[in-house]
């Protein structure tokens, strides 16, 4: 178990949050001096920038944008005189990649992991009624240990620049909203669920860890703030008659009134926006509360104009209001958890999210889309580096979970994005990581990782552990593009011939599949990255997919264009969105409305 309690920041009848976003000082240390210098009582030379943002974009000199290293961030945090005998606590809801945290000049905790959420206790050494220095101290290197994975490399200057092995842009920062918290010494530490229906009800079955031993109570209210359900005791059933269920794009959400009580006196109360579902895998179906759905939507990222990956509330909604538009369904969070409002979002508006681990770059490439269709041989599991890789993974898996467990929305696990999977010591490898998925979600959800180009069925050694199939497939663009697209359909159908023999029982869906498109270019007849272009190679993919009845879904690359690394293969960004990073439509958001529209749930 984490030491600390993931649940998101409330405000109730016992527990205070105040969100420190604003303008913050900031300074990247490309000496790494900070440390021996005292920075963490105080940084010399501080710029102000926001939080949460990433730090790159803001600025007009390449050193800072490309900046690769240690960079320190501070702010004054005041506690409140009234809040002394409670448990304080700073949550901070992501540091990309790590951060060392520092409370009135003491070191109090380290994380390691950009996209996942961490806590630190000030209760003993906050100056209370008074103003207190909180300094982090953030770093972006990249290595084969760290997920996502990656390298350095240091240049005649002696800059270091970050060599990922992804695409998506090595944006760092402070990324999500850091949080003031006060909790009774007694309190509510994690809280689960899972379902089961039978007939018009449900059953609920619930787990609580708290601090102490004072009775917990649970409270069910519907949507209209009515009480359908009340149960005592740490763990137990509740059973909720005439439920109303959670339905893909038909969201419904009870609150659970969760409390700690000794006697008359409420000592704390959380309330978890709960909607209630179950998912099963069987004859090559994924089934949400017993009936088939297919996933229509896409592979996104957590990007946009100058504030790159920094969680923007605007953003959110705007993306959400596009993807209803288009009559999407699902989304993945390729390639790593996305900030806890999004999931709060999809679960209020009936998407399914697929919660992807930051497991992405376990093949050693700079360009893997490339790389791994001409039979590069990495053997990545095999290297010396992999324990500590593993152990990173799978704490990385269990803060995952841990976070996202309750969400109605998040029905399925991606535990690696693209990894290799030709060598032995890749299945070695997986089997931990997935057996201790398995082993911590309540709902024991399906499991799956996104099978890179060169994990053929002839080839993979791993794609059996998945519970459905993910394939990222990239046949009329990195593989027979333009004038051979119709090679492309012939060797897409000759791949999939060979899954239909192995399948079985499962399901498999499409997790990438595109081109990249100019949302300007228009092009009689088509050129690759013209926006006509772009549309025979997604018809295709579909003609393809159609083909296939164990096909259950498709999540195109990406929903918006992203900005990436620079290089020969990008123009200023991966250009595959169906929208721009501005989140404009492209020609083929409109060809994905009409075929989406049209499509039934249980296609
Ligand atoms: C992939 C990766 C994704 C890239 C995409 C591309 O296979 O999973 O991160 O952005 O290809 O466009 O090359």
């Amino acid at each position: 178990m984490l030491k600390y309690s993931m649940l998101y920041p409330e405000n109730t009848c016992s527990r205070r949050s105040v969100n420190l976003s604003g303008m913050w000082r900031f300074q990247t240390d490309p000496q790494s001096c900070g440390v021996e210098q005292g920075w963490n009582d105080g940084l010399p030379a501080p710029d102000m920038i926001p939080v949460p943002a990433s730090f790159a974009d803001f600025y007009t000199d390449k050193e800072t944008r490309e900046f690769c290293g240690d960079f320190w961030y501070e702010t004054d945090v005041f506690v409140p005189d009234e809040w002394k005998g409670r448990e304080i606590d700073l949550r901070f809801g992501s540091v990309t990649h790590r951060a060392t945290v520092y409370f009135n000049g003491v070191e109090i905790a380290t994380h390691e992991g950009g996209f996942l959420p961490f806590c630190v206790r000030i209760t003993e050494i906050a100056r209370y009624g008074a103003n207190n220095r909180l300094v982090v101290l953030g770093n972006n290197e990249l290595s084969e240990t760290t997920l996502p994975c990656g390298s350095v490399s240091t240049l005649p200057s002696g800059r270091k620049i970050a060599k990922p092995y992804f695409d998506f842009y090595n944006y760092a920062g402070i990324h999500r909203p850091v949080w003031l918290i006060a909790t009774p010494k007694e309190y509510i530490f994690d809280f689960s669920v899972s379902h089961a229906i039978s007939g018009s009800d449900a059953v609920v079955s619930y787990h609580t860890v708290t601090t102490g031993d004072n009775e917990v109570t649970i409270e069910v209210k519907d949507e209209a703030g009515n009480t359908v359900a009340m149960a005592k005791g740490k763990d137990g059933e509740i059973d909720i008659p005439n439920v109303h269920l959670w339905k893909v794009r038909d969201a419904y959400l009870y609150q659970f009134i969760i409390r700690i009580v000794d006697g008359e006196t409420v000592v704390d109360e959380y309330t978890e926006h709960i909607g209630i579902r179950t998912v099963v895998i069987q004859n090559n179906n994924i089934l949400i509360n017993g009936e088939p759905v297919y996933l229509k939507g896409f592979g996104k990222h957590e990007d946009s104009d100058i504030v790159g990956r920094g969680f923007n509330m605007g953003v959110m909604k705007r993306d959400f209001e596009l993807m209803k538009w288009i009559g999407a369904n699902c989304f993945r969070t390729s390639h790593y958890p996305y900030s806890e409002e999004i999931y709060q979002l999809a679960d209020r508006e009936g998407f399914l999210v697929i919660d992807e681990v930051p497991a992405v770059g376990m093949f050693p490439s700079l360009m893997n889309f490339t790389d791994a269709s001409s039979g590069k041989q990495t053997a990545f599991f095999a290297q010396e580096t992999a324990p500590e890789l593993q152990k990173n993974h799978l704490l990385q898996v269990e803060e995952m979970i841990a976070r996202d467990k309750n969400h109605a929305c998040v029905f399925a696990w991606s535990l690696l994005n693209e990894p290799d999977t030709l060598d032995e010591s890749s299945t070695v490898y997986f089997e931990k990581i997935f057996d201790r998925c398995r082993e911590l979600d309540p709902q024991k959800r399906p499991r799956t990782f996104a099978l890179l180009m060169n994990s053929t069925p002839d080839k993979c050694k791993c794609w059996q552990l998945s519970d459905f199939i993910s394939l990222n497939r990239y046949f009329g663009w990195y593989v027979l593009g333009g004038a051979d697209i119709e090679s492309a359909e012939i060797a897409f159908r000759k791949e999939m011939d060979a899954w239909a023999q192995l399948v079985g029982d499962r399901p498999m869906i499409f997790t990438e599949y595109g081109g990249d498109t100019n949302g300007q270019m228009d092009k009689l007849p088509s050129v690759m990255w013209s926006q006509e272009y772009q549309i025979e190679c997604l018809d295709m993919c579909h003609r393809v997919f159609d083909s296939y009845p164990f096909v259950k879904g498709e999540l195109v690359w990406n929903f918006a264009d992203f900005q990436t690394t620079e290089g020969i293969m990008r123009m200023d960004g991966n250009k595959k969105g169906i929208f721009t990073r501005q989140r404009q439509p492209k020609r083929a958001a409109f060809t994905f409305k009409q075929r989406w529209e049209s499509l039934p749930l249980d296609y």
